[in-house]
């Protein structure tokens, strides 16, 4: 038992690194070097800020502004899937615009060498269109050969209300 001891508390470790998205809880204590968050680029702090209750701190939107926040992965060749997770809250919401699209998402698409969207389906989100609590939302992001990197963004598009998000995460899923 002594020797296995130290094996588990290494799987334990490499689990918590999965996550491929930097900061994706909002708990950094960094800097931003870009935008609002420390990980996240662009994103502008005047209409996307942190905020907490209790022990949880989280990206809110709140000020009917469409605000634009991503990471881009690199993909790598042993990968055949992404695993996409996000916590996201929406209170208020009045959508202003005509597009079925225009609701606050987690937006996750991939990409090509040349930068266009490419996938099937192209354009991946988890598009919130009606008022909820804290909501989990999960899918599976198929990665095919043409694609170099997936761009996770937080979008608002149009559309007004408090809109929160939290524990976003991508994890790899190996061939
Ligand atoms: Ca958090």
């Amino acid at each position: 038992m002594r020797r296995i001891l130290p094996v588990l508390v290494l799987a334990a470790s490499l689990a918590a690194a999965d996550n491929l998205v930097i900061n994706g809880d909002f708990a950094s204590t960094e800097k931003a070097t870009s935008g609002a968050f420390y990980g996240w680029n662009e994103g502008d702090p005047a209409h996307i800020t942190l905020a907490s209750e209790k022990n949880q701190t989280f990206a809110r939107n709140a000020d009917g502004v469409h605000i634009n926040t991503y990471q881009d992965i690199a993909i790598r060749p042993e990968w055949k899937a992404l695993n996409v997770s996000a916590k996201i809250r929406v209170k208020g919401l009045e959508r202003t615009g005509s597009e079925i699209w225009m609701v606050p998402c987690l937006q996750f698409l991939a990409r090509n060498a040349s930068g266009e969207v490419v996938g099937e389906p192209k354009w991946t989100k988890f598009m919130i269109t009606a008022d909820q609590d804290w909501t989990t939302h999960t899918a599976v992001k198929t990665i095919s050969a043409d694609m170099t990197t997936v761009r996770i963004s937080i979008e608002t598009f149009a559309a007004k209300g408090v809109f929160d998000f939290d524990d976003i995460t991508v994890t790899p899923v190996l061939k």
